[in-house]
């Protein structure tokens, strides 16, 4: 009895001291864990910007905002729904002055409302798209220099207006040194009465684009950066395409549709209904041709290997991994091709996403002055053949031979950058990436078929002449210069256009009819109105597909397309002919 008795008293005790050293080890445990759990948060806040959104739910919603839409829908006035207008004749002196200081008629832009509405023009079937609910916040970074009040405004008020209020987190307005007297000195009082969320940074001096975005980045907080011009406007919904493939995956830097706002009535319409950005090798932007699977999956983001340039959303995280911007980079110019490369030969990928929608001012010249900086295109674009272009760099020197002599300045650190970050060769991006850029624009272009002065086989002391080269003149017969000039120069290129020498300006028949003139344009490598080729042995001159032929009249001396026929007025000699 007594045994037993002690027995159970030790076994109670015995187990007693079993649950204290369970709850003690399970105490232990739990503290270490979060112990563990801190420090591992200290360390990725730590981290600041490498530390990047996550989404808590990969559900997908429809991001619509249909107040906003039926608000838009019931506007009326000058400019609304993105019609064209225009102003009345007795503003044309107001209108002429402010053209003249903008490219772009301004005096316009100010009587149109500042959140004027716009036509919903995306593929039909962005409407029914859905986004994932958990999207990153954004910094807008709009540099400036310049720009007309109400332009600039409309940029802010438009992403205000047409973005979900939580997810832009601020909007930096970056003053390139700005000389206009109310950008210096109304714009701070202006935006925090209307516009809180606007932010205004300032350059001491005039630097250039480059670094008016660096500065703008720089001040951001939110997930993502979202780089605007100055003169823009966002549409329906156009952030959530934006946002979603950053979301997915953070190195994706995504760009919307550029549409095109008119510098003259200010009518909001397509450019296009999409395209790959790429480049000649003069650096000129230039579009691809979207490729046939991703034309079959519209309005999905499609990859496309340059950006245009200004319009672009991208992490903060990635931007700051590419190091940024290139600071040698100088007022304007070639940044897009930085950065571009960079995406791609460093690990990221670059999309356009068709259901994001977003106009821009095209002006029709660019009234500011160099600011005494020299050839900063050159120097830009030489400083980015050097570090990202390897051996087809020669291609942009081979056509701009004077760059090499331009200094770029330091760039070690942009190629240190490249080896750390063991990104991609250019021939990598060129073959996977731009694989159909160089059948388009070969780096070594074939030689001329024929070339000189072009001359009535009858008249020999007579030249075709382009006068002055201006685009929408038309072609017509003068006496041969004596020496050899630019305006008598042209060459039957193996595009098969006939094009000015120094300039590309092309001939070109927008009307095939009989006796219609042949008119300078910019040469656009398309065929078509532009097509033309030389037969040696009947000395005619063929115009595109049809039956036309470069013709002339001896007594006006005007040239015109004709019918082809055996006429002594269709044979023309041109200096030097290829033999194939
Ligand atoms: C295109 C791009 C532009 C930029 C440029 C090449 C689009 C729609 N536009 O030319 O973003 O990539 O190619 O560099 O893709 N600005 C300054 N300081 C200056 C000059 C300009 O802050 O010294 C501002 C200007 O107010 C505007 C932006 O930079 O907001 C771009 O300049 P732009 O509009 O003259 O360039 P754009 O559209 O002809
Ligand atoms: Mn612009």
């Amino acid at each position: 009895g007594w045994l037993y008795r002690s027995m159970i008293v030790m076994r109670r005790q015995f187990l007693r001291m079993l649950r204290l050293r369970n709850l003690l080890t399970i105490t232990f445990l739990v503290i270490l864990l979060y112990v563990i759990k801190t420090f591992y948060d200290i360390n990725k806040s730590n981290s600041g910007q490498t530390d990047y959104f996550i989404p808590k739910s990969l559900k997908k919603i429809d991001w619509h905002n249909y107040t906003q839409i039926e608000y838009e829908r019931k506007r009326q006035g000058i400019g609304e729904h993105g019609l064209p207008a225009r102003l009345p004749e007795s503003l044309a002196s107001l209108e002429e002055q402010l053209y003249s200081v903008n490219g772009f008629n301004g005096a316009l832009s100010d009587k149109i409302a500042l959140n004027r509405s716009l036509p919903d023009i995306r593929h039909p079937g962005c409407n029914d798209r859905k986004y994932i609910e958990s999207l990153p916040t954004v910094s807008v970074v709009v540099p400036f220099h310049n720009e007309h009040w109400s332009t600039l405004l409309r940029t802010a008020y438009s992403v205000l207006i047409r973005s979900p209020e939580f997810l832009i987190k601020e909007v930096f307005l970056v003053d390139d040194a700005s000389t206009k007297d109310f950008l210096k000195q109304k714009l701070e009082d202006y935006l925090s009465e209307h516009l809180p969320k606007v932010k205004v940074v300032r350059l001491a001096t005039r630097s250039g684009l480059i670094t008016a975005r660096l500065a703008g980045a720089a001040r951001a907080t939110a997930d993502v950066l979202l780089f605007l011009d100055s003169h823009t406007e966002a549409t329906v919904n156009w952030l959530p395409p934006l946002l979603e493939p950053i979301a997915l995956n953070y190195r994706t830097v995504v760009c919307p549709f550029i549409d095109v706002i008119a510098y003259d009535t200010f009518e909001y319409r397509a450019q296009d209904e999409g395209a790959r950005g790429a480049f000649d090798w003069e650096l000129f932007y230039k579009r691809l041709p979207v490729l046939p699977q991703d034309q079959r999956n519209m309005p999905e983001p499609f990859q496309s290997p340059v950006m245009a340039g200004g319009l672009f959303a991208i992490s903060r995280k990635f931007f700051w991994e590419l190091g940024g911007y290139d600071t040698g980079l100088d007022i304007w110019g070639g940044e897009q091709y930085e950065l571009s490369f960079k995406i791609w030969q460093c690990g990221g990928r670059m999309v356009d996403a068709p259901c994001s929608r977003v106009g821009h001012i095209y002006r029709k010249f660019a009234p500011f002055p160099n600011p005494g900086h020299g050839d900063f295109v050159g120097r830009n674009y030489r400083r980015v053949a050097e570090v990202w272009m390897d051996e087809y760099a020669q291609y942009l020197y081979k056509r701009r031979p004077h760059y090499l002599k331009i200094d770029t300045g330091d760039i070690s650190q942009q190629r240190r950058l490249r080896e750390k970050l063991q990104c991609k060769s250019f021939r990598w991006f060129m073959t996977q990436i731009a694989f159909d850029l160089t059948a388009k624009y070969p780096p070594v272009e074939p030689e001329p078929f024929a070339e000189g002065r072009i001359r009535p086989a009858t008249h020999g002391q007579l030249c075709a002449d382009m006068h002055r080269g201006e685009q929408g003149e038309a072609l017509q017969l003068a006496a041969c210069a004596r020496a050899a000039s630019t305006e008598q120069h042209f060459l039957l290129s193996w595009h098969k256009d006939i094009r000015s020498k120094d300039r590309n300006m092309c001939w070109d028949v927008p009307d095939s009819r009989p006796e219609q003139p042949i008119i300078l344009y910019s040469c656009h490598l398309g065929g078509g109105n532009q097509l033309w080729r030389y037969y040696p042995a009947t000395k005619q001159l063929k115009h595109g597909g049809n039956e036309n032929c470069l013709d002339w009249d001896k007594t006006s001396r005007k040239v015109f397309i004709n019918r082809c026929n055996n006429a002594e007025s269709q044979r023309w000699d041109i200096d030097h002919v290829s033999d194939d």
